[in-house]
């Protein structure tokens, strides 16, 4: 026990301090530990990163330690993923998935991408800064069911209607489902936007984006 909270411990410093080089490595160690992937990913990860965003409010850290942050945090990831999805599953349908336009970042939206895959979804990585334009051409393209956005940005979240209108006003089929999400994100913003779906996070976005194919 008292192995694993250290383990756990040793994630969360080693994210919070962006060492990207020992993330992978204090990752794997804690897996071998015993602890549940979503214990690390959630009690370890996440929580550097909530951390993280509070020494930025505080004026200790600036863009940069952010920026190492996530790096680190992607790295450890890497070690994570086998572990948080399920492999081998016939795709139930396809999502489009992206950050909307303006804003960098990635994190969340790599989490939901991969818990959907878990779920047994195809899903389109359009990255980050995606515009209504290219969601509607990927979906297009792709034959989407589902086209799913990120913001964690108050500036770029009130930029989400905009991309569920331009949805909206598409030639894709009328059931085509939109989920909205990231940190700054409600449901009641959601339901403004005319979204069909929101999730506080990713294995939540997973079920909602399942729940559509039965
Ligand atoms: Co930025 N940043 N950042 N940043 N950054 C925040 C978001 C901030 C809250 C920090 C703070 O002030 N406390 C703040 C936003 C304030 C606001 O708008 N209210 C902020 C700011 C201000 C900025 C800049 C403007 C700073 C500057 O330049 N002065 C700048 C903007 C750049 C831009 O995008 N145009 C900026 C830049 C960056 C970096 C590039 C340095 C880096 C991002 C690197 C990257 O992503 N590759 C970064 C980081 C790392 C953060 C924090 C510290 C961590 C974000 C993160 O990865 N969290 C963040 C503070 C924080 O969040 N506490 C912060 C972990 C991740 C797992 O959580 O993404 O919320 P999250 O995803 C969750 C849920 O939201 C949900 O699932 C995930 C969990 O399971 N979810 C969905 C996400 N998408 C979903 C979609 C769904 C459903 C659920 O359905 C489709």
């Amino acid at each position: 026990m008292i192995e694993m909270d250290e383990k756990l411990a040793e994630v969360y410093e080693c994210i919070k301090e962006g060492d990207m080089y020992a993330s992978a490595d204090k990752v794997q160690a804690a897996l071998n530990a015993g602890l549940k992937p979503n214990t690390i990913l959630n009690e370890g990860m996440i929580a550097a990163m909530t951390e993280v965003g509070r020494l930025f409010e505080e004026g200790d850290y600036f863009v940069p330690e952010m920026l190492i942050a996530a790096r680190a945090m992607q790295a450890g990831l890497v070690v994570l993923k086998p572990h948080l999805v399920a492999s081998g599953v016939e795709p139930l349908g396809t999502v489009i998935i992206g950050t909307v336009r303006g804003d960098l970042h990635d994190i969340g939206k790599n989490l939901v991408m991969m818990m959907m895959e878990g779920a047994g979804m195809e899903v389109i990585d359009l990255g980050v800064d995606v515009n209504a334009e290219k969601f509607v051409a990927a979906a297009r393209e792709h034959g989407a069911d589902i086209v799913a956005m990120s913001a964690l940005l108050t500036t770029t979240m009130s930029g989400m209607g905009e991309i569920v209108e331009g949805v909206r006003a598409s030639d894709l089929p009328a059931g085509t489902k939109v989920m909205v999400g990231g940190a700054p994100v409600t449901a009641e913003f959601a339901e403004s936007v005319g979204a069909d779906g929101y999730a506080p996070d990713a294995s939540q976005a997973a079920s909602i984006a399942k729940s559509y194919f039965h």
